[in-house]
């Protein structure tokens, strides 16, 4: 996992435009956002499906930092006061805080374009027509039928109550679509896994993407603001839906667990019992912040 996150963190410096480059207020909040924090959980899951698809490593670079800028872009506008209204993330003030309203609506726009660009402008499958295949899934993961609409179920949410298939329709599409894709298109670096082995990865990585949301569920009502680098309490305190006040804390963490079961019996035809997504999902489920 350093070895990787070191990796990411190289790539990503390397993808994103220098500060020093104009404009350079809007190039320094995008690497402000995006550098030097995050666990980077869905890069780590491209590396892991793209070690077992075959993959070379300098093509899964690529689908790494676009899922992160994505993923990055989605938490600036979402600590925006329009949505969530946070100013701590990543253990420092959000973007909005920092620099102000307009830049942090930028560099989200920004991020999301840099994202395509960066897995659209060199070759990352052995197929073109696969690797349009693959912008096409990013664009759909973070789209109205994917993590956008995930958030505007969420916003619509907020004070009332959700059931608990209600929840999980809302979080496979905000925090699930995202985790889907990160793994697909890892997958799709390489071509050494077959058509079902293919479809295995994707039920892992639905399992995973929904034990993933249970689990920060658990952590904002279960842990501290310093631990998580982001305001702890908030679902409470804005009454969001969550699998804590749909199910209890303590069922809450079983549920995450088997989730995390499920997503292991899913890795089972494929390659090392699914090298190191096993690990992952342990890393997901068992993570403290
Ligand atoms: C604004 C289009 C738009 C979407 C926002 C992802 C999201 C949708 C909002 C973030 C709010 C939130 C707390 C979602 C729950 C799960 C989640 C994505 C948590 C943050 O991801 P981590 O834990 O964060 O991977 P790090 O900082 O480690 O990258």
């Amino acid at each position: 996992m350093l070895d990787r996150q070191a990796r990411i963190e190289q790539a990503l410096h390397a993808l994103l435009p220098a500060a020093e480059i104009a404009p350079s207020r809007l190039h320094a909040a995008m690497r402000y956002a995006v550098l030097g924090g995050g666990k980077r959980v869905r890069p780590l899951l491209a590396y892991g499906a793209g070690e077992l698809a075959g993959a070379e490593l300098q093509r899964v670079d690529r689908v790494a930092a676009a899922v992160e800028m994505i993923h990055a872009y989605s938490l600036v506008h979402d600590d925006m006061p329009a949505m969530d209204n946070d100013v701590l993330r990543r253990g420092k003030p959000t973007v909005h805080i920092e620099f102000d309203e307009a830049t942090a609506l930028l560099v989200g726009d920004s991020l999301q374009s840099l994202a395509f660009q960066v897995i659209a402008e060199t070759r990352l499958a052995d197929d073109a027509q696969r690797q349009v295949e693959m912008i096409g899934m990013l664009a759909c993961a973070g789209g109205s039928r994917g993590m956008a609409g995930g958030q505007a179920i969420d916003l619509a949410a907020t004070g009332g109550s959700l059931s608990v298939p209600e929840l999980e329709f809302m979080h496979i599409h905000k925090t699930g679509a995202l985790i889907r894709a990160s793994v697909a298109l890892g997958a799709r670096c390489g071509s050494a896994l077959s058509g079902a082995q293919l479809d295995s990865l994707d039920r892992f990585s639905k399992f995973i993407g929904l034990a993933f949301q249970v689990v920060d569920d658990v952590l904002d009502a279960d842990s501290s603001t310093a631990t998580l680098g982001k305001t702890a309490g908030k679902d409470a305190d804005n009454n969001k839906p969550t699998y804590v006040s749909a199910l209890g804390l303590d069922r809450a963490r079983e549920l995450a667990c088997e989730l995390r079961d499920d997503a292991l019996r899913a890795l089972a035809s494929l390659p090392e019992g699914g090298g190191h997504l096993r690990e992952l999902a342990d890393f997901v489920v068992l993570r403290k912040f």
